[in-house]
């Protein structure tokens, strides 16, 4: 009996401790809701782990993030770090829209994000450099396609010939009913360089293209902040929605149609 019981207590020992490392060692890590991409180290040994909010990294706007710590496993709080990506296409090399990331005490990463404009694939390849105070890891990062009938993010030229990427931030999960929306409206000033536009006037009509109709009661996105434009768009019921933005400066119309589609 005391055998069998000292033989029980070594299974539930074992069982508890199977369960506990499965996320470790299989699939991906879950930290809170968060999904661990990957994890490199520094020349002096820091280890760096890239979160993101999901298992797929897409051609859209992507919060990343990164969790820091010294070789003795404590975290680091107070580091300055940026994100670079590149994304290689043999002939010429460009980068993204990036908001670089700072420190979240109340999520103990820090967060950033990042707007990957083109999937990896034969056109060519991501890398994600970050820099922990002035010391770089490099993440090869692989963007997959936008899912079917979805577009978060549209690169268009303008009437002043500059291009523009107009970037949805929320709602990520849309709802039936009134929505936040925000977008994120960056431009290319050079291949590796795209600052934010915060001078913009933005009329938001949303349509139902599978259904013909728009829907009351929304609200154009005013400028809040580093580019970002927040108001609210009414779904009025599932399925595919397609955001029209025209983009003004002052009166001047930079871009008559730069639109977004959802599907929910
Ligand atoms: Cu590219």
């Amino acid at each position: 009996m005391n055998h069998t019981f000292k033989l029980m207590m070594l299974l539930a020992a074992l069982f508890s401790f199977a369960s506990c490392s499965k996320n470790n060692d299989i699939g991906p890590e879950q930290n809170a809701e968060k999904i661990r991409i990957d994890e490199q180290k520094t020349a002096s040994g820091v280890t760096v782990t890239l979160w993101a909010d999901k298992k797929d990294l897409t051609v859209a706007w992507n919060r990343l993030y990164v969790s820091l710590k010294n070789t003795e496993g404590a975290a680091i709080t107070n580091a300055v770090v940026s994100y670079t990506p590149v994304m290689d296409m043999t002939s010429m090399e460009h980068a993204s829209p990036v908001e670089q990331p700072l420190y979240s005490a109340a999520q103990a990463l820090y967060e950033g994000a990042v707007v990957f404009s083109m999937p990896s694939g034969t056109m060519g390849s991501w890398t994600l450099t970050v820099s922990v105070n002035n010391e770089p890891v490099v993440f090869h990062i692989e963007v997959k396609a936008a899912p079917a009938n979805t577009k978060h993010t549209t690169t268009l030229v303008g009437t002043d010939g500059i291009s523009y990427l107009v970037s949805l931030v929320q709602p990520l999960t849309p709802k039936t009913g009134m929505n936040d929306l925000e977008i994120l409206i960056n431009r290319r000033q050079d291949m590796m360089n795209f600052p934010p536009v915060e001078d913009f006037n933005v009329e938001l009509t949303p349509e139902m293209p599978s259904m013909g109709h728009g829907s009351p009661n929304n609200e154009n996105p005013v400028h809040t902040g580093r580019g970002h434009y927040s108001g609210k768009v009414n779904f009025t019921m599932t399925g595919d929605w397609r955001l029209h933005f025209r983009l003004k400066r002052g009166n001047t119309v930079i871009m008559e149609d730069a639109a977004l589609d959802l599907l929910f």
